[in-house]
């Protein structure tokens, strides 16, 4: 029995020494020293033993018993601090390496000064109305008192969508107020911003999709003067208090009478430079009182309210602003011109 025992006992050690993982460790344990393993199996049979061989015997089965459970222990502990520093290695961070730049997005100029021109007309009560961008030609032609004769409704110059010309592009974004004076009885007071289309050549100053901000305002008593008021009260606001404004007469089929807006030059202040074409002024806008036609085709009484509009290019004045000569700049999504803002 000595004999075995000892056999036993090294021939644990030697198969611990092979032992390459946990699972493999547990299973020797079990083996060895399990309560069906095979130290525990000869210590059964010690009853057969004589009275001097029993604690001889004995001790011997509990030292090897004993050395088993220590070199367990000891290979655990060398299989678990083999395992971390693996992983240490493995999953290794160089913390000098320099980290990803992360790109914080910004608004477009042409957003920055329609939200400005948004804030200085909800401070006078004005409501944002928006429409579709694909119109029907009712609402943005017939309504506003524009003839079928008229050069704008040339497919040289519109972006239809139906052969009949009854869709197409929007050409200016007066059609969502045409909408609104159908569906609401006056006060109104709206701005519609948007994008509008026209089949125009590109060049510094043009572009066949561009954005306006138009005005309605239809109340009893409505009058020229409070056209003036208002658009000047915008242009102080935009341009600066004393930044004078001049209305010239014009025509427009939708207002009667019409007239278009100039500013003093933003460059050169009035006394003449490239920017101005040495006149002192630029054209901003254009505006009048809303022609009797009009009102009554959207079911407005005439006799009874009255109204002003006006029309704003937003790409113009975001290049006025900031002195941006080409319109390009605004629709190339150039990161080195977009970044300055
Ligand atoms: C309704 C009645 C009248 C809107 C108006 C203008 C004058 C105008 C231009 C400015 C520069 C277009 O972007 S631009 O090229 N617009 O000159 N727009 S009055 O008049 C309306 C609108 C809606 C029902």
């Amino acid at each position: 029995m000595k004999e075995t025992l000892e056999k036993l006992g090294s021939e644990a050690q030697s198969a611990l020494a092979g032992v390459g993982s946990m699972q493999e460790l547990e299973a020797l344990r079990v083996k060895y020293l399990g309560k069906k393993g095979e130290i525990t199996a000869i210590l059964k049979q010690m009853g057969s033993l004589s009275a001097e061989e029993r604690p001889v015997i004995g001790q011997l089965a509990n030292q090897i018993r004993a050395d088993i459970e220590e070199a367990i222990a000891e290979k655990t502990t060398q299989m678990e601090e083999n395992s971390l520093s693996e992983r240490l290695i493995s999953e290794a961070l160089d913390v000098t390496i320099p980290g990803k730049e992360v790109t914080v997005g910004r608004k477009h100029p042409i957003t920055i000064v329609l939200d400005e021109a948004k804030e200085i007309f909800i401070g006078m009560g004005f409501d944002i109305a928006e429409g579709p961008e694909v119109e029907l030609s009712v609402y943005d032609f017939d309504k506003l008192n524009i003839p079928a004769t008229h050069p704008a409704r040339e497919w040289t110059d519109t972006f239809y969508i139906t052969e009949d010309e009854s869709v197409h592009l929007r050409c200016q974004t007066s059609p969502v107020q045409v909408r609104v004076m159908e569906k609401q009885e006056p006060p109104i007071r709206i701005i519609s911003p948007g994008r509008v289309y026209r089949k125009d050549e590109i060049d510094a100053s043009h572009s066949p999709m561009f954005h306006q901000i138009e005005g309605l305002v239809v109340d009893k008593g409505v009058t020229m003067g409070d056209l003036k008021g208002t658009l000047n009260l915008l242009v102080s606001k935009l341009y600066g208090e004393s930044t004078k404004t001049r209305f010239r007469p014009h025509h427009f089929p939708f207002t009667e009478p019409s007239c278009e807006v100039d500013v003093q030059c933003v460059v050169c202040g009035g006394n003449g430079c490239r920017t101005c074409k040495q006149s002192g002024w630029l054209e901003l806008l254009g505006a009048g009182v809303v022609h009797p036609k009009v009102l009554a085709g959207c079911g407005i009484d005439p006799g009874t309210y009255s109204g002003f509009a006006f029309g704003i290019g937003l790409d113009r004045m975001t290049m006025l602003r900031y002195g941006i000569e080409d319109m390009r700049l605004l629709f190339e999504n150039d990161l080195r011109f977009l970044n300055q803002f």
